[in-house]
């Protein structure tokens, strides 16, 4: 019958060694083997009925070819879910997930009001069994609003910041990230992926480091690394924070998303390159079709075009990538990827 043990004390078999983590992209909330538990579902789409089970989070996004869609990771064992004031928190021996949302709020005040949330969260990090801070997706509306340093983003940037030196989250170590503006009305979604792992992150050498970039991006520069790799004992997992036509700190091909694309994807090779060089044995790592990613576009108009040239790139992407309509964190972005992997 099915092996439920500890595989440590059986290593010397490598056939034996089981991955607890899984990852699936479906219509449906549908667990990955009878044996799974549901550590988080990512909801993208509008239905608020859809989000209502623990550990699934409506992130304020939708397909762009409509519908609902939902972004699954499993976990072999058991996951306990509990709420505490605004965060919801899912506890498995490997990884933690906690997801923190809160109202919206003006421009004016999202510097407050990301600090008050990630203060949340980092309390809960500070005191919980897991060491690392592996990725933290932000998505709220209106990333846009507001001109220069005003601008909704750039407060958000300076929340996030205030809030990691208050815990003494410095640079380079920090998690990777994710920011990205909702098209329709919703709160701040804040997820949080912490591990009990191994947790090592990585920069990519044609992107100043984001938490260097100059002034003009903003008082505070955004927290994150480019890229992270969890190594556990059964699995290792590549992590992809969002990544745009970004060079050096310049945005390049202003509002042209067929340079965009090749732009994004070459910063994505680039960092999978980076990664390859401080772990996995040495062997390159590439976006393939067990690439599990989400592409951020602007204009729902880009759909078709984005789709095959992400198709030529690496493979089959009918059941692995997620397009959704999105705002992206500067202006003349108009599209942007991250994503995740399960590497043996
Ligand atoms: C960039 O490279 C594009 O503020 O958490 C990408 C990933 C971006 C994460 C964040 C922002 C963030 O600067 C924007």
């Amino acid at each position: 019958m099915s092996d439920t043990g500890s595989t440590t004390d059986r290593v010397s078999d490598p056939s034996e060694i089981r991955c607890p983590l899984a990852i699936n992209l479906g219509r449906e909330v549908v667990p990955e083997s009878p044996e799974h538990e549901l550590l988080v579902g990512f909801h993208f789409g509008s239905d608020p009925a859809l989000s209502d089970h623990s550990g699934v989070v409506n992130i304020g996004l939708d397909p762009i070819d409509g519908g609902d869609l939902f972004e699954c990771w499993w976990y072999h064992g058991n996951v306990d879910h509990k709420t505490v004031n605004n965060a919801k928190i899912s506890n498995s021996e490997d990884y933690s997930v906690v997801v923190i949302q809160v109202p919206d709020a003006t421009p004016q005040n999202f510097r407050v009001r990301t600090y008050d949330a990630y203060q949340e969260l980092l309390r809960i990090f500070q005191r919980a069994k897991y060491p690392n801070l592996a990725k933290i997706w932000n998505y709220f509306p209106g990333i846009n609003d507001g001109n220069d340093d005003l601008e909704k983003y750039r407060q958000f940037s300076m929340g996030r910041a205030d809030a990691f030196e208050q815990f003494g989250i410095v640079s380079p170590t920090v998690p990777t990230g994710t920011a990205i503006g909702c098209v329709r009305e919703c709160g701040l979604t804040i997820v949080a992926l912490m591990s009990r792992h191994n947790f090592l992150c990585a920069e990519n050498s044609r992107q100043v480091s984001a938490f260097k970039y100059p002034r003009q991006y903003g008082p505070k520069s955004p927290r994150f690394s480019r890229g992270g790799w969890v190594s556990t004992e059964t699995h290792n997992l590549l992590i992809l924070s969002g990544t745009a036509a970004i060079i050096g700190h310049e945005s390049v091909h202003p509002n042209n998303v067929s340079m965009q694309i090749g732009e994004t994807l070459t910063n994505l090779d680039h960092v999978c390159k980076a990664i390859s060089g401080l772990c996995n044995n040495g062997k390159r790592l590439i976006l393939n079709d067990e690439s599990i990613l989400r592409v951020y576009l602007r204009d729902a108009g880009d759909l078709d075009f984005v789709a095959s040239k992400l198709a030529k790139s690496i493979g089959n992407i009918e059941s692995t990538v997620a397009f959704l309509n999105a705002h992206i964190c500067r202006r003349e972005l108009v599209i942007e990827i991250d994503g995740v992997q399960i590497l043996s």
